[in-house]
């Protein structure tokens, strides 16, 4: 009989005492949005990764694509050479050998956010594909704000307050055209 009891008393302690557990649990959750959110109003992280895009194809399955190559060298490279990856550096688009060529683009992910005058912004910027980014962050008048270099693992952050509505540009000087992030900035 002791044993019951012991059990018993056990499993009510237990009934009492776990959601006593989940209630508190949900007050610190609340707590805690709440008053970050009041103590930070207009502070915001978004979250980038410079990165790219990529396909490898047989020349067995598709024909190199040359009338590309033919029409933007600028972009692509020489188009007497498709071997040689060269060009804007945003693009490619070449060989890799007798068998395969590659296209692909290199950008920031997400490529526009919307963000609203006032707030105070910083960028978290992850390098995952391309060895450097060598970027700027711009605003909408085209004043340079900062720079960084984007490295492969490496995790950066840039921060600045949206002062002006307006179309602010995170610019990846090595991979142009294609890689640029724009922060639209709305007026509140
Ligand atoms: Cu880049």
């Amino acid at each position: 009989m002791k044993t019951t009891q012991f059990l018993n008393t056990r499993l009510m302690t237990r009934a009492l005492v776990i959601p006593a557990i989940g209630i508190l649990g949900i007050a610190a959750v609340a707590c805690g949005s709440d008053s970050e959110a009041s103590n930070n109003p207009g502070e915001r992280t978004i979250y980038l990764q410079a990165t790219e895009q990529d396909a490898r194809r047989g020349v067995d399955r598709t024909e190199f694509p040359q009338h590309t190559r033919d029409a933007h060298p600028g972009l692509f490279g020489p188009a007497d050479d498709p071997f040689e990856s060269a060009g804007s550096g945003g693009y490619y688009l070449f060989m890799t050998s007798e068998d395969e060529w590659r296209v692909g683009s290199y950008m920031y992910l997400p490529q526009e956010i919307i963000a609203y005058k006032g707030e105070e912004i910083t960028l978290e910027i992850l390098g995952v594909r391309g060895n450097q980014h060598h970027s700027i962050l711009v605003d909408p008048d085209g004043e340079r704000l900062d720079d960084v270099n984007v490295e492969r693992g490496g995790l950066h952050t840039m921060s600045f307050t949206a002062d002006k509505a307006g179309i602010y540009e995170l610019v990846c000087a090595d991979h142009q055209p294609t890689m640029t992030t724009y922060i639209h900035v709305l007026e509140q």
